[in-house]
């Protein structure tokens, strides 16, 4: 062979090589995809929840999209898992809407190979070592019962232990919310027969239906003394009926979550107790997870997280512990 023919020769070899080792190489170091799918869009809790998972995504290196519905809704809910399905994402993490209604969808990402944690609610009875759903790896929430106790025991103090209190969470068959409703009937429980329960309503997590019930129950029971909102938007219509009718500071009000408002409401005397959740790391905790899975890591992954509260009030507000723990609405 000439040096020409030799050379060419030699070229080509490296080129076929090269090509062939090109695409194995993309494959090799394409970079990981994982999903949110929160709750509800626009609300201040699933916003910081996406912050704090964004943040994780990009220390570790993976892309990261997040997605949810208008309505808390498995019916508007299930597409937009369907949709991650569908663009092949690497690993998912779920803010289920029911805990049942979403079990197929989330059943159908589980066959495709996708891993995937649920963060602030469950899918199943939440025991993913031994429940009823196992799939998922992990879910990652607040200790939901244990606030809502701790949110009541807070607000029967304040009422010197004795007076009617007035309940309102999202719905009647949202994990988290049902945990605060029974952890404060448990405190109402508790103090015994001083403390009484004007009822319990479910908001739709709509801060315009709380504030109407919220003037309903105070108009046919004069004589409540304190307001649990147990979320977010339950917290921020109660303290507007509340403002409205004047009853300020004689009314006292703990809010579960912790947006803006409800600060602004703590500062104002309308409301006395912020239970902050911290959903930044609760989204953070939930990528890391999905990570380890991604990267056969399985062993470092704890199937139920409870994270912590900060429990904020007019005593602590302007701490950099309570001030980080706001969440943000953008
Ligand atoms: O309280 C949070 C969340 O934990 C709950 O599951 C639904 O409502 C919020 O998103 C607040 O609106």
């Amino acid at each position: 062979m000439n040096r020409k023919i030799t050379l060419l020769a030699s070229t080509l070899a490296i080129f076929a090589a090269a090509s062939l080792a090109a695409p194995q190489l993309t494959l090799a170091q394409a970079k990981k995809t994982i999903a949110l799918v929160y709750g509800i869009k626009g609300d201040a809790f699933y916003v910081t929840m996406e912050k704090g998972a964004r943040a994780k995504a990009e220390e570790l290196g993976v892309d990261f999209i997040a997605d949810g519905p208008s309505q808390w809704n498995p019916a508007l809910q299930t597409p937009i898992v369907d949709a991650m399905i569908a663009r092949k994402v690497d690993g998912l993490v779920a803010v289920p809407n029911d805990p049942q209604a979403m079990i197929a969808v989330l059943q159908r990402a589980n066959d495709a190979g996708i891993p995937i944690v649920t963060t602030d609610q469950y899918i199943g009875d939440g025991d993913y070592t031994g429940g009823s759903v196992t799939f998922p790896l992990s879910y990652i929430a607040s200790d939901n019962f244990g606030g809502g106790q701790l949110a009541c025991e807070s607000l029967i103090e304040g009422m010197g232990g004795e007076g009617m209190l007035y309940v309102l969470v999202s719905t009647a068959n949202v994990p988290s919310d049902t945990a605060r409703r029974d952890g404060c009937l448990a405190a109402v429980e508790a103090a015994g027969d001083g403390v009484t329960l004007a009822g319990v309503d479910y908001t739709q997590s709509n801060a315009t239906i709380a504030t109407t019930q919220t003037q309903a129950a105070l108009q046919k029971n004069p004589e409540i003394a304190a307001i649990f909102g147990g979320n977010l938007f339950s917290a921020q219509g109660a303290a507007a009926a509340v403002k409205t009718a004047n009853l300020a500071g004689t009314v006292k009000i703990a809010s579960f979550d912790a947006p803006e408002q409800a600060i602004d409401d703590l500062r104002a005397n309308v409301v006395d107790i912020v239970i902050a959740q911290q959903p930044a790391l609760i989204g953070a905790t939930a990528v890391q997870a999905v990570f380890d899975a991604l990267n056969d890591n399985a062993d470092a992954i704890v199937p139920k997280v409870a994270t912590p509260f900060v429990v904020i009030t007019r005593d602590n507000v302007d701490t950099p512990e309570a001030q980080a723990a706001i969440y943000k609405d953008k």
